[in-house]
């Protein structure tokens, strides 16, 4: 059993996970490139490391928690011999081919390395609603599973590090998804006079009542059947989807978050499917027509 966790990097992110710790009992070691990050934990009981290898050194559990895997790299150059038999977990956001190289590199100094895609905000850590994806060694994530339990919901995906990764990344693909056409959507009301507070009871609801199609979608993508017991054929969704890209122009609004939209529902009904649903959007994004 792990006696003691050191975690580095100290923003807002790092710093809530510090705090779970805290509050979990864990002995916990802090380091922070701008090292006033740290006073506050300091004050609530956690030892402060006033180098990367000082925290390195405190522990045999190291979680990193930095802007992006040049922080990572730059933060760990001089001090990866130092990660021998200690097991690292680095919940920094990050692309695939980012994560192979420092989990190969950092194997190669005899560290167990899990990557971790936390899906939750600051304040939810803790919390039942936060969740973190885990990839890479089972043995590490075996080892530290207790401790992560702080965190909030642990899920973890496989041996393979960049599953937990490309796994974070798309469920940001539908945030983004979600953020970016709620954004056009109140920019569009905003054109003939409505408030983002006024158009929001209209908008709110209208998500929520459309979230409730995705197990169908995703039935339908599964099985690759996307003509069975269509309810909104794609011939009339893509007339729509174009009236809302001819009047985003006419009423001052920037198309650009719906004209992909648009482009890839144009390839499917130039292809023929223009009486499925519009979940059979997805086989010209993965580029593999029927
Ligand atoms: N905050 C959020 O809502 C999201 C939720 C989902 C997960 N993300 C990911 O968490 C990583 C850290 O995000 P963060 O919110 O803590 O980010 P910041 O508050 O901006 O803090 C950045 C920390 O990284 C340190 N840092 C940056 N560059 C370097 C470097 N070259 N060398 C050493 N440390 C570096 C920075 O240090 P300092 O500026 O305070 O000295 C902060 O500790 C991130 O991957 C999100 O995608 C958060």
């Amino acid at each position: 059993m792990l006696k003691t966790i050191s975690i580095i990097g100290l923003g807002a992110m790092g710093t809530a996970l510090a705090n779970a710790l805290i509050d979990a009992g864990n002995r916990t070691t802090v380091w922070n490139r701008t090292a006033a990050r740290a006073d506050a934990l300091v004050a609530r009981g956690a030892h402060r490391a006033e180098t990367v290898g000082e925290a390195i050194a405190a522990s045999d559990l190291i979680v990193l928690c930095l802007t992006d895997y040049v922080a990572v790299e730059a933060t760990l150059a001089e001090v990866a011999p130092m990660l021998a038999g200690k097991t690292v977990i680095n919940l920094t956001n990050g692309r695939p081919d980012e994560v192979r190289a420092v989990a190969t590199r950092l194997g190669g100094h005899g560290a167990r390395y899990l990557d971790g895609g936390i899906m939750a905000t600051p304040p939810m850590i803790g919390t039942p609603d936060a969740f973190i994806l885990y990839s890479g060694s089972s043995d590490a994530f075996e080892t530290a599973q207790e401790q992560l339990a702080a965190f909030g919901q642990s899920h973890y995906l496989g041996e393979d590090p960049i599953l937990a990764a490309v796994s974070d990344l798309a469920l940001l693909s539908a945030m983004y998804g979600l953020f970016g056409g709620y954004l056009h959507a109140t920019a569009l009301a905003g054109s003939v006079g409505f408030t983002a507070r006024q158009f929001l009871p209209l908008v709110e609801p209208w998500l929520a009542a459309m979230m409730t199609a995705l197990p169908d979608y995703a039935e339908r993508i599964d099985s690759g059947d996307h003509a069975r017991d269509v309810m909104s054929n794609l011939a009339m969704q893509s007339a729509a989807i174009s009236n809302i890209v001819a009047t985003s122009r006419s009423q001052g609004i920037d198309p650009a978050f719906m004209e992909p939209i648009e482009r890839l529902a144009q390839k499917r009904l130039a292809g023929g499917f223009g009486s499925d649903e519009i979940s059979g959007i997805i086989k010209a994004m993965r580029g593999k027509e029927d």
